[in-house]
């Protein structure tokens, strides 16, 4: 585990499965249709059960779904966590189609969201380097940059102590212990 400190807020770098933290919001890479998937989006609705997904069917009948960089919340069914925000990442198509502020915006649109709900700690997984096939470094470093940057704006509605950065696979847990003092 590595953690940097940005004013009130604790970034820490852990490695594990998502389902298995428990604090406030964990977040989910899912897709726009918001119907559940593969990857960390299959084992969320695994472990929490069908309660989550009834409530994306009622945001999908509100809003027809979440378009890429934006963030919806649900309750965590069966998990540890009270919510989940469920987020959608950009599918890497080469670097040229904006994919890198989709990205950005899918972290800093989480982090807004938890505030708004009084949120005091929350868990991300390291969104598009799965299936959406973000090559990982490029990932981590538009992930870490969003992150700080929200902190560093000093915003007066953030009053999260922790943001947990769950990697799940020795690639991202490399990269991302290397790179997160770069962005103290
Ligand atoms: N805990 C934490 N991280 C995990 C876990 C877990 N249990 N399982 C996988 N990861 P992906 P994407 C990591 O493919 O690329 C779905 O079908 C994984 O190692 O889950 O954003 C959705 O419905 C990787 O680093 O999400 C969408 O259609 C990271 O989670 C699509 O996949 C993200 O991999 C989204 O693709």
């Amino acid at each position: 585990m590595k953690t940097i400190q940005i004013g009130r807020t604790a970034v820490s770098v852990r490695t594990g499965d998502i389902t298995a933290w428990s604090g406030d919001i964990i977040v989910n890479a899912a897709n726009s249709g918001l119907l559940g998937g593969k990857g960390v989006d299959g084992v969320i609705h695994a472990v929490g059960g069908p309660e989550i997904m009834e409530e994306c069917k009622k945001i999908r009948q509100l809003q027809g779904g979440c378009p890429p960089g934006h963030a919806v919340l649900t309750c965590a069914g069966l998990l540890k966590a009270k919510h989940v925000i469920h987020t959608v990442g950009p599918i890497w198509e080469g670097g040229g189609r904006g994919e890198d502020h989709t990205l950005a915006e899918c972290y800093r649109s989480s982090l807004q969201l938890a505030n708004e709900v009084g949120a005091r700690t929350i868990a991300f997984p390291n969104i598009s380097t799965g299936i959406y096939e973000y090559p990982k470094p490029f990932a981590c470093d538009v992930a870490l940059k969003s992150i700080t940057n929200y902190l560093k704006e000093e915003r007066p509605e953030n009053r999260l102590e922790e943001i947990d950065l769950i990697c799940f696979d020795p690639e991202n847990e490399k990269l991302y212990v290397q790179r997160l003092e770069q962005f103290a």
